[in-house]
């Protein structure tokens, strides 16, 4: 494992993806760094187009990129839709990181996902597993397309010098999220079943699966700061976990949502939707030997995550 420092001040730092969960988050905590923000929205720039990107990125010139452009969604978003899942990730990562490096961006940071892990990888979930078994089949084409991703840094890191580096984040909550019910990660879904609970006086939610699954959740703000801790302290071809190190079952997260949302009530188990992977927890003992861990634990964040749905998205 490799470190070095990277100053941000005085830099022009591209967030691609600013308007999603996380490269929102990215912007916000970017703000009292010194560095002058760059930004694309979808109108004026489609990832998608090879063109189009080595043009911005001809004519903008970041000294830094957080990459976190992607198409993504929760595990039915992530089974029905595989080939905008595949095509969209790889093509947006293959653009925005061989346009990067034309135009000689000094650092690059990939934020890929714990999806890229065997689905019976050993627990925690160690960098090292990467490749090592079957994936989980409901996000298989994403996880291809995000493990493509982290050997796109790799191999322009080995081939041309790149300093492009990856990290996994774990399964993400907080402001910005998609609260679509269809489309969204549980965490967003499960809150905007229980606010309709509680406004509507009814006493039981529906879960998808059987409630038994783990995972881990990040708050987003501290995705952030492990994303800018990352860019300025690391640099190596290993890609790094980024996790709080506990998780819960599915049916616990709808517990603690109840408790932040002030809702009690019972679940109703939907057989027909997929579980997933049975556990997803990351192995952060590199990021922690770096010197960074989460701050944030699950219940506060969870608050602080629906008065911001309250105050800006229900
Ligand atoms: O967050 P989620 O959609 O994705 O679902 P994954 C996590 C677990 O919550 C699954 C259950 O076991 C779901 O069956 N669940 C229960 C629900 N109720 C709901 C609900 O109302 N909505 C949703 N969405 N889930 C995704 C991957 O996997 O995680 C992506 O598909 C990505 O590729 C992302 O990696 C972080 O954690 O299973």
């Amino acid at each position: 494992m490799t470190s070095g420092h990277f100053d941000l001040a005085g830099k022009k730092v591209w967030v691609a993806g600013h308007r999603g969960m996380a490269g929102s988050a990215i912007v916000r905590r970017l703000a009292g760094e010194g560095c002058t923000i760059l930004t694309a929205s979808r109108d004026e720039l489609d990832l998608r187009r090879q063109e189009a990107v080595e043009a911005w990125l001809g004519r903008n010139r970041p000294d830094a990129v957080f990459m976190a452009a992607a198409t993504v969604g929760g595990i039915h978003a992530n089974d029905t839709r595989p080939g905008e899942f595949l095509y969209d990730n790889l093509i947006i990562e293959a653009n925005v990181l061989h346009a990067a490096w034309q135009v000689g961006v000094k650092k690059l940071l990939l934020l890929g996902s714990t999806c890229i892990y065997p689905k019976l990888a050993p627990q925690p979930m160690p960098e090292d597993a990467l490749l090592t078994g079957p994936l989980e089949p409901t996000n298989q084409w994403y996880a291809v397309a995000k493990i493509a991703g982290i050997k796109l840094c790799q191999a322009y890191r080995r081939q041309y010098g790149a300093d492009f580096i990856a990290c996994m984040p774990t399964n993400l909550y907080g402001p910005g999220d998609n609260y679509d019910l269809v489309s969204g990660h549980v965490a967003a879904s499960l809150m905007v079943k229980v606010h309709n609970a509680k406004v509507r006086g009814e006493d039981s939610i529906e879960l998808w699966g059987t409630g038994t699954p783990r995972r881990e959740f990040l708050h987003v703000d501290d995705l952030a700061d492990a994303a800018l801790f990352l860019m300025c302290n690391y640099s190596g071809e290993d890609p790094l976990n980024i996790g709080v190190g506990t998780d819960v079952t599915i049916r616990e997260l709808a517990d603690i949502i109840g408790a932040a949302i002030g809702w009690r009530g019972s679940y109703r188990f939907d057989a027909s939707k997929p579980d997933g992977t049975p556990r997803k927890l990351v192995d952060v003992s590199r990021l922690s030997a770096l010197g960074w861990r989460a701050r944030i634990d699950l219940p506060d964040g969870m608050r602080q995550a629906y008065a911001w749905y309250l105050a800006n998205a229900a």
